[in-house]
């Protein structure tokens, strides 16, 4: 099948997330993208360059503020005496308490004000190279649209940094622009049909769900640790369906501790069929390989051979599919996981 990947992913790097307030080693690092690239070259995939989208798709999803701030946010931290190769990583955050009865805050003006305001975690930093990357991820995701567009049965964006997180205004979990929503609108737009978004990252895809929480055009499903004791702890529950016009148009499936291959088989099963019923075109699969047994900040127990049936499955809808890389932490199988996923949708064992 058609591989996308960029390069640029490279120049976003950093050495510590802080988890609890105090650093630890990064886990969305660099070699998570260069694991899954050999793998799937090495298994026959065609790799392509994305063509640039421009700002336009991302605009339609994001609050145009939110994207400033990502593009000049290093630039004007070094510029305002910053003069530190540190990452940005906010201190102060704009929780939704804090202005409880008295209406919008007015973005601060300071590099780290600024962070607190649209940042929503510590665990997402800023580097010198965190936009490009960024601005790349989105053009592999609307590069593999366009060739499922174009006839293609399924494609593969290798993104990173992944993108499910990322809400229209706020970002965080090593999300800046969500790759999966931005292609979610553009293919709705592009082929006039009802979009359906299958996330089977380990995380609720926060920033997706609220990004269609209101319409009934796109289609939002999840299978995600419980968010009672799961990041990103705040969404995710079985009881959020949607609102408005777009009631009833997603679809949460938390899931336990420990679940194995059978009971996630069956989850899935359970959320394709509900997308099938309620969309008429493409899918968007948000693919995290954090559900796997050796994950090593997650907690459910799927087999790299069981990634091979899960691909089977989703290509079984008959629905044309692009399928975009979020999460997955365990370098030792991350690579054989891709490499199962995809041979599953193309039928191979
Ligand atoms: C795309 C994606 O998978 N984002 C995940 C972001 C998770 N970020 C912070 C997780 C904090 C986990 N703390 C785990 C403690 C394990 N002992
Ligand atoms: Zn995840």
């Amino acid at each position: 099948m058609q591989v996308v990947h960029s390069e640029r992913h490279r120049e976003h790097a950093y050495a510590n997330e802080v988890s609890m307030g105090g650093a630890v080693p990064a886990w969305e690092v660099p070699e998570r993208a260069e694991l899954i690239l050999a793998a799937l070259t090495a298994d026959g995939h065609v790799i392509r360059p994305p063509t640039e989208a421009g700002l336009a798709p991302i605009h339609a999803v994001h609050d145009p503020a939110m994207v400033r701030f990502l593009e000049t946010a290093w630039s004007d931290w070094q510029a305002g005496g910053g003069a530190t190769t540190d990452p940005m990583i906010p201190d102060t955050f704009l929780h939704a308490g804090y202005r409880d009865g008295m209406g919008h805050a007015p973005e601060p003006t300071s590099p780290c004000g600024r962070m607190g305001y649209w940042c929503f975690d510590t665990a997402t930093p800023i580097v010198a190279g965190t936009y490009g990357a960024a601005r790349a991820a989105v053009d592999v995701a609307l590069t593999a649209a366009q060739f499922v567009v174009a006839g293609e049965r399924a494609t593969y964006g290798l993104c990173r940094p992944p993108g499910h997180h990322a809400a229209r205004a706020t970002f965080g979990g090593y999300c800046y622009f969500n790759n999966a929503a931005i292609t979610a609108e553009w293919l709705g737009r592009a082929t006039g049909t009802r979009i359906g978004i299958l996330d089977v990252d380990f995380h609720h895809g926060n920033g997706t769900q609220q990004i269609f929480y209101g319409r009934p055009d796109v289609a939002y499903a999840s299978l995600h640790g419980d968010p009672r004791r799961i990041y990103p702890y705040f969404s995710g529950h079985a009881d959020e369906r949607g609102t408005g016009r777009g009631e009833g148009a997603t679809f949460n499936q938390p899931l336990p501790a420990g679940t194995g291959d059978a009971d996630y088989l069956a989850a899935l099963e359970r959320a394709l069929d509900w997308l099938v019923g309620r969309t008429d075109g493409p899918l968007v699969v948000s693919l995290g390989f954090d559900t796997h047994q050796h994950d090593p900040i997650c907690d459910l127990a799927v087999t790299t051979a069981a990634y091979g049936d899960h691909g089977r499955l989703v290509a079984g809808t008959g629905r044309p599919l692009v399928i975009l890389q979020e999460g997955g932490y365990d370098l030792a199988s991350i690579g054989e996981n891709a490499r199962r996923w995809l041979g599953g949708v193309e039928g191979r064992p």
